[in-house]
Order: structure tokens, then C-alpha cells, then sequence
């Protein structure tokens, strides 16, 4: 059975295996309680009773489950602890920095310019409607996410990225693709009527098609410039 979208992250898998490890407990619980709930009604009926719950016949239904949950809970903190010191606290040296902006209601997408660095004078931005972040496939991709107005979050399935982007803080989160090929960038928090419409797109390339992206995109905006400076 398929549960998630196609992995094409780095770091997709070991975000899996913590849901199908958080999945099989869960399970387990849910079976235990309604077996448990169940049991009583296929028994002879016993008049119903007030229980104080100091006596260990009665304690142990309080006592035994919150332990097992508890050592579950510990069992699940234990492995998430490298995954998320992996992924949320050691970013990698970039190969790619570049922007996310949540407005309502689009994706913003702010390229270095040819100084190749982020937040400088000559970055580009690119506001259009349903419009393409493009990343080189293998390579470090660091993001600084914000937002302008509301709570927006990048939600980019298939590389099992999500980041709320809030007003006034840049936080920075990064991935590699492993995969070339277009997928769905979306907003999963509610920010507005038109939320909808924040449907973007990332798309993946190799490194040939990527530059060939970059000199375009730098043509585009020196004629823009141009045609600004004239028609002043
Ligand atoms: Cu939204």
C-alpha cells in the first residue's frame, strides 16, 4: 500500500520511518483501547460500580497504559532526536540560497542575482501565478522563508518538506533533490480566501538546464531594467 507521495529528498525516508514508527504505535493503542471497551459487553453484565481507584486492581487500567505510552513516547524522541538535529539544526553549506515569500496569495521566488548572493540589490523576484522555483538537482538548496502579511507554510511533498513562514522572521531550511522533474509547492495553512491559489511549482533539473534557467532569467530582468530607465 502506497501512503506518501514519490520520495525524492535526501532526508524524504528517515521522515517516513519516524510516521510509520509513530503509525504502528498508535495502531497498537487504538486496538488495546477498543479491545478493551469491547470486552465488558461480551461479558455477564455486572452491576456498574463507582471505583476510587486507590486499590491496584483499579489503578492498573490508569497506570499501565500511560506507562506503555509513555515508554513509546521515549522510543519515538530517542530516534527523532539525530533525524531532527539532521535536518532542523545543522544546515548545510549552500550550494543554491535562495527565497520563499508567502503572500496572500502567491509564492514569491527571490533569485541571487549575478553576484550570486542572497538579500543584495541585484536579486530577482518573481511574482506570477502559479510560477516555477527552479533548483538544480544533488545540490544543497538553502531557503530563507517569509511571509508578508499572514501565516502561510511551504509544503513541498514529495521532498517531505514543510516550514510555516511567518510575518517578521526569515527562518532558513534546506533539501536536495535527487530527482529532476516539475512537483507541487503548496500552502498548508488556511491564510485567507484565495489560499487555494497558492499553488505553485518546483522544478527540479540538472545543472546545464539550471544555468541555462539562471541566464535567462538575468536577460529578462537586464531588459526589464532597460525599459525602466528609458521610459523614465
Ligand atoms: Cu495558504
Amino acid at each position: 500500500m502506497k501512503i506518501f507521495p514519490d520520495n525524492i529528498s535526501t532526508y524524504g525516508q528517515e521522515i517516513d520511518d519516524l510516521f510509520y514508527l509513530i503509525l504502528i504505535f498508535v495502531s497498537i493503542a487504538f486496538l488495546i483501547s477498543i479491545i478493551a471497551l469491547l470486552i465488558p459487553l461480551f461479558r455477564k453484565r455486572e452491576k456498574a460500580a463507582y471505583f476510587t481507584g486507590d486499590k491496584w486492581v483499579h489503578l492498573k487500567w490508569v497506570a499501565l497504559p500511560l506507562t506503555l505510552l509513555a515508554i513509546s513516547d521515549f522510543i519515538i524522541l530517542a530516534k527523532e532526536h539525530g533525524t531532527w538535529a539532521r535536518i532542523e539544526e545543522q544546515i548545510p553549506q549552500a550550494d543554491v540560497h535562495i527565497g520563499i515569500i508567502g503572500r496572500q496569495w502567491n509564492w514569491v521566488f527571490v533569485y541571487p542575482g549575478q553576484d550570486n548572493e542572497l538579500n543584495t540589490s541585484d536579486d530577482i523576484v518573481v511574482d506570477e501565478q502559479n510560477s516555477e522555483l527552479h533548483v538544480p538537482v544533488n545540490k544543497n538548496i538553502v531557503i530563507d522563508i517569509r511571509a508578508k502579511d499572514v501565516l502561510h507554510t511551504v509544503t513541498i511533498p514529495v521532498l517531505r518538506f514543510k516550514q510555516m513562514a511567518i510575518p517578521g522572521r526569515t527562518i532558513m531550511k534546506w533539501f536536495q533533490a535527487t530527482k529532476p522533474g516539475k512537483y507541487e509547492i503548496q500552502c498548508s495553512e488556511i491564510c485567507g480566501l484565495l489560499h487555494s491559489r497558492m499553488r505553485n511549482f518546483l522544478a527540479v533539473e540538472d545543472e546545464n538546464d539550471y544555468k541555462k534557467f539562471l541566464s535567462e532569467l538575468y536577460q529578462q530582468n537586464k531588459q526589464l531594467e532597460n525599459s525602466l530607465v528609458s521610459s523614465k
